[in-house]
């Protein structure tokens, strides 16, 4: 009991007592005892047959690309082990991610110098929007797999996004467009009133946190 009031949200479930364990985690947020599941609006239904992956906007050469599920399945694989937290406040600990880094999908399908930001697109028109140097950034991929297992179709199956560096809603599930920005836009919760740039570590949750450079104006 005692232990459980320590962590920083009241609700840890993690052990704040060994040395060298305990979790350092973002300001104001906590552990949950239970892993919670969440998105807006429905779960998409997969058909290896018809979904694509595009990579559309300001590309290098000007065309968009399409690919399909076997290309995107034939891309090099990389992983990370990362924390994940949520605006909400949860994190959870330690996910190994694996599927196709970012740095994999610039390099095939580069932007133009121009580009400053992607947008990412999910089924149904979810999006966000991230610094480019966050998606190029190691650790960032298009992920298949949680914890040595394919995706769930509630975690993001077949394709989601990962960004370790940034607040969860930039790991955006259902991928099915990578955009190539010059000028920054807002994605779908960026419009609603979270962070443009959405960094934990300076935790930067709401739009009105924002200051001049960190955001297109509202
Ligand atoms: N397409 C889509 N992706 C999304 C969301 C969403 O509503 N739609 N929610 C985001 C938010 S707010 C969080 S916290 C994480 C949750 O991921 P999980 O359900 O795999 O834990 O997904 C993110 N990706
Ligand atoms: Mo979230």
């Amino acid at each position: 009991m005692a232990d459980d009031q320590r962590g920083s949200g009241g609700d840890s479930a993690a052990g704040p007592d060994a040395p060298g364990q305990r979790p350092v985690l973002p300001p104001g947020q906590y552990i949950p005892r239970t892993l919670p599941v969440l998105h807006y609006g429905p779960v998409p239904v997969f058909n290896a047959r018809t979904w694509d992956l595009r990579i559309l906007g300001a590309t290098e050469s000007g065309a968009e690309v399409r690919l399909s599920w076997d290309d995107v399945a034939a891309l090099p694989a990389g992983q990370v082990t990362a924390d994940f937290h949520c605006v909400t406040k949860f994190t959870v600990p330690g996910i190994c991610w694996a599927g196709v880094p970012a740095t994999e999908i610039l390099t095939r399908f580069p932007p133009a110098a121009a580009v400053t930001h992607v947008m990412i697109w999910a089924d149904f028109g979810y999006s966000a929007n991230i610094r480019i140097a966050d998606f190029a950034t190691e650790g960032t991929l298009l992920a298949t797999h949680r914890d040595d297992a394919r995706l769930t179709p509630e975690h993001g199956y077949p394709l989601r996004m990962v960004v370790p560096a940034l607040y969860a809603w930039k790991s955006v599930k259902w991928v099915r467009a990578v955009e190539y920005l010059t000028a920054d836009r807002r994605g779908f919760w960026e419009e609603r009133g979270y962070h443009n740039v959405a960094d934990p570590w300076q935790e930067q949750r709401y739009s009105h946190q924002e200051r001049a450079g960190e955001g297109p104006p509202l």
